[in-house]
């Protein structure tokens, strides 16, 4: 599967709304990627399928984790959280992806996780403040983007959970270890 075939194969599997966050979400990665100087290629590709199961039915996506030992623990959170790590399984079984580290970007990239890549922080970051996203914040996270990965990616995790505080939902612990890595990556 070449990757204009690889692209026509993940937008069948979203309505064309999310389909246009997810080019915005490959054109912004690759942009940060050249920036900040990872590989433009593995950004591009993590980006096409972070969100290939966002909208399967939810049971789907949980039965993806049930029945592939995916972290059970998942299932006790935001079903918003479950198709990152769905996603991460469904490009390898379906989409012949087997690079491991653009693998673990799709898998990150709603919670994040202690100690980021710099792929896994672009893509995440570009998801955050893709051209289509419009929440209150987002342009100050654009702003910071372009001077700092880490000070960007430390805003909008520090949103999202001030977000689900205020909704008096838990938070993923990676979401913490992330920000809290963010933290010393900045000292
Ligand atoms: O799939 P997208 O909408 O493009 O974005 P995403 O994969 O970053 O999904 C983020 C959503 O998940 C966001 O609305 C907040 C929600 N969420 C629920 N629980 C958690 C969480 N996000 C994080 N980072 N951590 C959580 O524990
Ligand atoms: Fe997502
Ligand atoms: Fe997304
Ligand atoms: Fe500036």
């Amino acid at each position: 599967m070449n990757r204009k075939q690889l692209i026509d194969a993940v937008k069948e599997q979203m309505p064309a709304k999310r389909w246009e966050h997810t080019l915005g979400v490959m054109e912004t990665a690759v942009m940060l990627a050249r920036v900040y100087g990872c590989d433009a290629d593995q950004a591009h590709l993590a980006a096409v399928l972070h969100d290939v199961c966002k909208y399967w039915p939810v049971k789907e996506q949980g039965d993806v984790i049930r029945e592939n030992g995916l972290p059970a623990d998942l299932l006790e959170y935001d079903k918003e959280i479950w198709h990152a790590h769905a996603g991460a399984f469904i490009a390898k079984r379906d989409y012949e992806v087997n690079d491991e580290a653009v693998l673990d970007t799709i898998r990150y990239h709603t919670t994040g996780r202690k100690q980021m890549t710099l792929l896994e922080k672009i893509v995440c970051l570009a998801d955050y403040i893709e051209p289509g996203r419009d929440f209150p914040g987002v342009e100050r996270i654009r702003e910071l983007a372009e001077h700092s990965v880490d000070k960007a990616l430390l805003v909008a995790f520090d949103g999202t959970i001030l977000f689900l505080l205020e909704k008096g939902k838990k938070v993923y612990p990676l979401t913490i270890e992330a920000r809290n890595s963010l933290i010393d990556d900045l000292k």
